[in-house]
């Protein structure tokens, strides 16, 4: 395999990957431009073994999307709603509770809740509904609003991220998930989503976040009209924030879905550019524990092979996913738990349960 890795081009980053040596942002464009997909995969499989062994983690989550209205309305995003549209929906906080009640009887450990920019819920609608999904289930740990909803209740309290962040701990937030970075380039935010956080913004939040003890997770939103230096510089960004802080737990890159967008003109991501986005990411981001491969996006099957090109953690059973369904994605909105395992079994990773900070619930 070294022979062809050498003849795709590429043996001075095998020498660097086998050294641990960080690799540079020309590496990152050669990557990404290197036809030779297995090449790369071997590459990032022999950095997530290092990392992870041969253990492939998944959670059984929940997710709650308490509501779409949103005053960004970002071009790539079917999900968010003018409040004036006939889709827009917003749950109250009992609403929600009832949500968590749905679900008591399984055995879920972490509850994922994102919505839109919303422009009239108040301050303590956000600390409210963290409150009632502990009240209905206390041990579970919320893993709920973007940096970029975080920025907004900054804005809208006028307490800061810090203060906001400190707040919301209290009332029973447990880690930020990753949504809303996109790409960081303000290029590409310009063009796809105006009113948005910046890039510098999002990551200020992260920072904020990791030094309150709250670990983030991080994603890129690939596949539409970004270049690959820019997807380099974003992964670039996240390197050096990582450094900074050491609080991210995981990247997930995301694969756009063009449908009942703005940019619906576009066509969906091919099976090659999602296993190189997972790939190029695991060489790159030496410093993430975990690489995620989000089956919601770029399906079972793909998620599946994804564990050899540098995944080491496949999402969860997700129960039940609307944001990409919105957008045209064909895979089911939840997995059970034997469905992982087998899906896991099969690429030959031993599934271990874990829960969001990555302890260890279940080895099978
Ligand atoms: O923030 C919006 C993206 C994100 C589309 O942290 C789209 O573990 C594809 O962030 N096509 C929400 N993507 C999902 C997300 C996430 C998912 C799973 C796990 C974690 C984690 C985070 O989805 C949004 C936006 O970046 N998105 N529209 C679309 N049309």
């Amino acid at each position: 395999m070294d022979y062809l890795i050498k003849n795709a081009g590429l043996g001075d980053i095998l020498e660097k990957v086998q050294d641990g040596e960080r690799l540079s942002f020309a590496d990152g464009i050669r990557l990404f431009e290197s036809p030779d997909l297995l090449a790369i995969g071997y590459l990032a499989n022999m950095v997530r073994e290092r990392k992870n062994g041969n253990n492939a983690y998944f959670i059984y989550n929940q997710h709650i999307n308490y509501s779409n209205i949103c005053t960004n309305l970002c071009k790539f995003c079917a999900f968010g709603k003018d409040s004036d549209s006939d889709l827009a929906y917003e749950m109250s906080v009992e609403d929600v509770r009832v949500k968590v009640r749905e679900r008591l009887s399984e055995p879920i450990t972490e509850i994922h809740m994102v919505g839109g920019i919303h422009p009239d819920l108040p301050y303590s609608y956000y600390t409210d509904v963290l409150k009632v999904i502990k009240e209905e289930r206390p041990d579970v740990h919320i893993q709920a609003f973007t940096c970029v909803e975080i920025a907004h209740l900054a804005e809208i309290s006028g307490l800061g991220s810090a203060g906001v962040l400190e707040d919301l701990k209290k009332a029973g937030l447990g880690s930020i998930p990753g949504g809303g970075a996109e790409v960081f380039s303000s290029r590409i935010r310009e063009l796809t989503c105006e009113k948005k956080l910046s890039g510098s913004g999002w990551l200020e939040v992260a920072k904020t976040a990791h030094e309150l003890d709250l670990h983030t997770n991080a994603t890129m939103l690939y596949g539409h009209i970004e270049s690959l230096e820019e997807r380099v510089e974003h992964l670039d960004m996240l390197r050096r924030a990582q450094d900074e802080t050491g609080g991210f737990l995981a990247f997930i890159p995301l694969a756009f879905h063009p449908k009942n967008t703005e940019l619906s003109r576009l066509s969906r991501t091919s099976g090659v550019d999602d296993l190189k986005n997972i790939a190029v990411a695991r060489c790159f981001l030496d410093n993430f524990p975990h690489i995620k491969a989000y089956w919601i996006m770029i399906g079972q099957k793909l998620s599946q092979i994804a564990l050899s090109f540098g995944a080491d953690d496949v999402d969860g059973t997700v129960k039940e996913e609307i944001i990409t369904h919105m957008a045209g994605a064909e895979t089911e909105q939840a997995m059970s738990r034997d469905q992982l395992l087998r899906l896991i079994r099969e690429a030959g990773r031993i599934p271990i349960e874990r829960d969001t900070l990555y302890n260890v619930i279940n080895s099978y």
